[in-house]
């Protein structure tokens, strides 16, 4: 389903659980760092935020209480933008630490619907574990907390889990469906334009989709995916330059370029409450 006409939706995804500040100083990993940025995203155009907590050393973590204290941090600096917390977690926490930040009550929250490998890095062969059981539990909590989940997909076949979950009423419509391509999983897709296009086929009735591609390949397909429709995500998450062999300086340096592109292209950024009222979040 497409976005109504003229618009698009921005999300910026500012940390993740595997870039760190060797890798791009400007990721920002604090709860007033993480704030900061939220702000500078929602200035600069993006509705929804994506978060994941790290702790004092910078390793992911999921605690309810460092939830909240990202939570007060971003409303305390933007009271307006959508505040979606990760239940992807990162490779070091258990699945019952990955869904405790459904406790500090965010709007939305990710939920990855089918499991990956890893395969580099100290977690290499360590799955990111997303069993059906797991994912009908957190979709039943959502629920519950009338959280708004991101089915994020990285392959076709998990499709199959969204539609587990629409036949068994377990999300609520319209439904919010993340294209993840790119992700360097076994098990997940490449980012080509063939890819997205063939994604986009599988697409249950009544999903809005959003398009997520990982490294060299976020901005030309998040651009594809805007023209198709579609919400976007950009941010230091799912790449760290600006371009090639250049860092990008803050996750609000590629909010603004796809602004600028989206406007080109004759598509204004919706605000956050556009954002709300079309995918259907409450707003807290
Ligand atoms: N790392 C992204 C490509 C999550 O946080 O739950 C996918 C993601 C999932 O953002
Ligand atoms: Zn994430």
């Amino acid at each position: 389903m497409k976005l109504p006409a003229g618009k698009v939706i921005i999300t910026a995804a500012l940390n993740g659980a595997f870039v760190t500040k060797d890798m791009n100083p400007n990721v920002p990993e604090q709860p007033e760092e993480i704030a900061q940025a939220a702000r500078e995203c929602y200035d600069a155009g993006a509705s929804i935020v994506h978060i994941h907590a790290r702790d004092g050393q910078g390793r992911p973590t999921g605690t309810k209480e460092k939830f909240e204290e990202i939570m007060a941090a971003v409303r305390g600096r933007c009271s307006e933008i959508i505040i979606q917390f990760s239940t992807g977690g990162g490779a070091n926490l258990t699945i019952e630490e990955r869904v405790r930040c459904l406790e500090a009550r965010p709007e939305s929250a990710s939920l990855n619907m089918g499991t990956l490998m890893r395969q580099s890095g100290p977690y290499a062969g360590v799955p990111f574990s997303n069993l059906t059981k797991d994912i009908e539990a957190w979709a039943a909590k959502m629920k519950e907390l009338d959280i708004k989940p991101e089915m994020e997909c990285y392959s076709h076949a998990m499709f199959r889990d969204v539609r587990n979950l629409i036949q068994k009423d377990l999300v609520k419509p319209p439904y919010y469906v993340n294209l993840v391509l790119g992700m360097p999983y076994q098990g997940a897709v490449e980012a080509t334009p063939e890819t997205l296009m063939s994604m986009l086929q599988f697409l249950p009735t009544g999903c809005y989709f959003n398009t997520t591609a990982v490294a060299a390949a976020q901005l030309p397909l998040t651009t594809m995916g805007m023209i198709l429709g579609g919400a976007i995500r950009v941010g230091l998450e799912d790449n760290i330059y600006y371009a090639k062999g250049v860092l990008a300086k803050s996750n609000a340096q590629l909010v603004e370029r796809s602004v600028r592109l989206a406007r080109e292209l004759n598509l204004e950024p919706t605000t956050p409450a556009e954002a709300r009222q079309i995918l259907g979040i409450v707003k807290r």
